[in-house]
């Protein structure tokens, strides 16, 4: 085993200690306390290796997530914890996953879902207060902080914080008809210079499904992207507006101003696949300006369903 893998018998040994805290509690000189010994240069490692290796395993995957906000989250967790043979890589621009769903509207903290929102919450095991109709968690950042720790945890996820989508890579069918066949990112500090900076070019994640020559390999799935960034802003919207560019059937609706029952049900009835071109699926407030739905403001229900509908769609799309 290298110096810079973990095994698993020891991952597992480290989650069952019992009281684990219980041998510091035994120390009464503090003064004497020391770490294990390490060196600067095993810290780099342990990083780079690791990071590198991702990029190298994540270069060919099965499903991009871009954005990791409510909607993103709710998708990943359906696809990672259904499918734990596929490669899934979330890539969010900010260096915090979760998006908007920390705080509830206006940082007032509480997240409202309407039934049967709450049957995500009772999955993943958050505490609500029922309320007939509707639930509450007390404060959106457990509901964040928990999906984002069970999606961390499935081996076959890597979130890319920090790293920003700029651009779609295409091709054509056999038909000739325009298909998305991967993304293009870029570090986001990278991105928001490229007007200041002479230019940094991207890197890219390809979707499964192709042989070592670029040519389709019909006997593997083709990968798909959900995009899931939100509604417009500087980043926000990214894959939306830029499909609308591509696709000449296609014109962006524009989110329309809010009604939380009618933005609610049309951005789950519009979550899933892209109409027009193939492999690209969209979930959350992305969907209410691809196809001009209205904002649903402080509530939460639509951006988790419409993340599992998604999600089990992209999960169908694999086992068919
Ligand atoms: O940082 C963004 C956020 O975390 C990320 N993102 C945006 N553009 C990106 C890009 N590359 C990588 N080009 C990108 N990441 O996408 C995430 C979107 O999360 P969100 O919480 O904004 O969107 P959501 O659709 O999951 O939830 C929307 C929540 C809203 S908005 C709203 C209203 O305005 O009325 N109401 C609700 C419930």
């Amino acid at each position: 085993m290298s110096t810079t893998q973990t095994s698993v018998s020891q991952l597992q040994l480290n989650s069952v200690a019992e009281n684990p805290l219980g041998e510091l509690a035994k120390i009464d000189n503090w003064n004497d306390f020391q770490f294990a010994p390490i060196r600067e240069a095993t810290v780099s490692r342990a990083m780079t290796s690791r990071y590198y290796q991702d990029m190298d395993k994540y270069a060919i995957s099965d499903v991009v997530i871009v954005g990791a906000g409510s909607s993103g989250l709710s998708a990943a967790y359906v696809i990672a914890k259904n499918r734990p043979d596929l490669k899934i890589a979330i890539i969010e621009q900010n260096l915090a996953p979760g998006g908007g769903c920390w705080v509830s509207g206006q940082l007032l903290s509480a997240m409202v879902l309407r039934k049967p929102a709450d049957l995500l919450l009772k999955e993943i095991g958050v505490e609500y207060e029922d309320q007939g109709d509707y639930v509450v968690v007390k404060h959106a950042a457990l509901f964040t902080s928990t999906i984002l720790s069970k999606i961390l945890a499935f081996p076959n996820v890597k979130l890319y914080n920090g790293t920003c989508v700029e651009d779609l890579v295409t091709k054509p069918n056999e038909h000739g008809k325009l298909t998305v066949s991967g993304v293009v990112t870029n570090w986001t500090l990278v991105t928001l210079a490229h007007d200041t900076q002479s230019c940094m070019d991207p890197n890219v994640i390809e979707l499964a499904g192709y042989s070592d020559d670029g040519s389709r390999d019909a006997t593997q799935k083709h990968g798909v992207i959900l995009s899931t960034t939100g509604h417009d802003g500087p980043f926000g919207a990214f894959c939306a507006k830029r499909i609308v560019q591509l696709d000449d059937n296609m014109k962006l609706g524009g989110m329309k101003g809010l009604d939380m029952n009618s933005a609610e049900r049309g951005v789950v009835n519009h979550a899933g696949k892209y109409p027009g071109v193939d492999n690209i699926y969209f979930a959350g407030m992305e969907s209410a300006e691809l196809y001009g739905i209205n904002r649903m403001g402080p509530i939460f229900s639509s951006m988790l369903i419409s993340g599992v509908k998604a999600g089990l769609e992209i999960v169908k799309h694999f086992s068919d």
